[in-house]
């Protein structure tokens, strides 16, 4: 079935009953990227040249100055969110000189993840949830994992009370989007509240979470404005939440259906680090990300007018069979893997390192804890970008854990 949305980017809810499919995620682009290496797609008469092989990714990803990302804000995110915000966010909307100088005042605060202390607190979180679902008969993994693993993990990163969590969990998968529409201004302008009101708190009651440190922040001589502080914020809030529940959730599919691959991580952890890449390369939680071109130019002998879209199609990259042997495989022990998932060049998601020990962490928990997963029900989300379709997540997702001890 369709959920007409209005907007381009739409999700298709399909009801899966065919056994062992669940964890299987088809390269859509395939056909597209070896014979063209691009795709088109329109998305709110703003059409978008999607880019599709894993060189010209990287190479329009770097080129900064001929595909922007300093444009109006919204512009570069697809679909786009020009019509439900103005503010810029940063450093995500901005290029270099800028740009450089914002990552390098919010480097230090977003590699936190790398702490000892962070990891332990973020262990415990992903044990209490599994704990938590271990006693049910069943556990809808969205609702009553992912997302709220999501959100509590997200206090560490903020750090924030616990508490805050409820509000965010609240809120629902994604904060720019709702069931019954793919753009949601009234849901966008929840989280434009909190999070004003949040600062107001901190100039109000410093403390030591994020609002307070980027409020005392200072760039080339002055302190960060109200503005930017808000733009840091919303993609703080806004940019890994969707990507993260969908890891979660997909991995649970994949495992359902791959228990072998579940007793591997736990007979060897050394390979987590490298399954977690090979899965994110596999799921690729961001499908893409916009650019605006400086020129009139041409991308793989098509022409792209200056200030028209395009967009670096990381999931499309991630399955190029030029750069990774059996791409549509997922292979646990993947030893060159130059995936784009968290994007490229100076770009490079700044969430990443909370993202990836979230996944880290929740790959070592997981064969611990659980000795199998039974899928009972799952609803696919599936992205429509023109004529890509493009399974990203579910919808719902129902499954039975068992514990490892019985
Ligand atoms: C933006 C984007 C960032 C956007 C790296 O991606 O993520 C999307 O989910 C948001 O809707 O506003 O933050």
């Amino acid at each position: 079935m369709l959920i007409g949305t209005g907007n381009k980017a739409l999700s298709i809810h399909l009801s899966t009953d065919i056994a062992m499919k669940d964890s299987l995620f088809q390269d859509t682009f395939e056909e597209a990227r070896k014979q063209k290496g691009i795709g088109q797609m329109n998305d709110q008469d703003d059409p978008i040249v999607m880019v599709l092989r894993h060189k010209d990714v990287r190479k329009c990803a770097f080129n900064w100055k001929g595909f922007k990302s300093e444009a109006k804000p919204g512009r570069i995110v697809v679909p786009s969110e020009v019509n439900i915000r103005d503010t810029r966010q940063i450093p995500f909307e901005i290029d270099p000189p800028n740009h450089t100088a914002y990552r390098k005042v919010l480097e230090s605060w977003f590699k936190r993840p790398l702490q000892e202390e962070y990891k332990n607190s973020l262990s415990a979180i992903i044990s209490e949830l599994l704990d938590e679902q271990l006693k049910q008969e069943a556990t809808e993994v969205i609702s009553e994992l992912s997302l709220p693993l999501q959100s509590k993990a997200l206090t560490l990163l903020l750090n924030t009370s616990m508490e805050e969590a409820e509000t965010w969990i609240s809120w629902g998968v994604h904060v720019f989007r709702s069931e019954a529409t793919a753009l949601d201004k009234d849901k966008a302008n929840i989280l434009y509240d909190y999070i004003e009101k949040e600062i107001d708190r901190a100039i109000e009651k410093p403390g030591k979470d994020l609002y307070s440190v980027l409020l005392n922040t200072e760039l080339e001589g002055r302190k960060l404005s109200r503005e930017e502080v808000k733009g840091i914020l919303v993609l703080t809030f806004a940019g890994g939440r969707d990507t993260v529940i969908n890891f979660l959730t997909n991995s649970l599919s994949y495992f359902a259906e791959k228990p072998k691959m579940l007793d591997w991580l736990r007979k060897d952890p050394s390979i987590i680090g490298k399954a977690t890449e090979e899965l994110v390369r596999y799921f690729s939680p961001l499908t893409h990300i916009g650019r605006v071109s400086t020129s009139d130019t041409a991308v793989c002998g098509h022409e792209v007018k200056s200030d028209s879209r395009i967009s670096l199609c990381w999931a499309s990259a991630n399955r190029d069979e030029t750069v990774f042997e059996n791409p549509n495989e997922v292979i646990l022990d993947r030893k060159v893997n130059p995936h784009v998932a968290f994007g490229f060049s100076h770009h490079k998601c700044l969430g990443a390192t909370h993202a990836r020990q979230i996944m880290k962490e929740f790959l070592r928990i997981l064969p611990r804890k659980v000795s199998k997963i039974e899928i009972l029900e799952a609803e696919e989300n599936i992205e429509e970008w023109g004529d890509f379709k493009r399974k990203v997540g579910f919808e719902k997702l129902n499954v039975k854990l068992y514990s490892q001890q019985g």
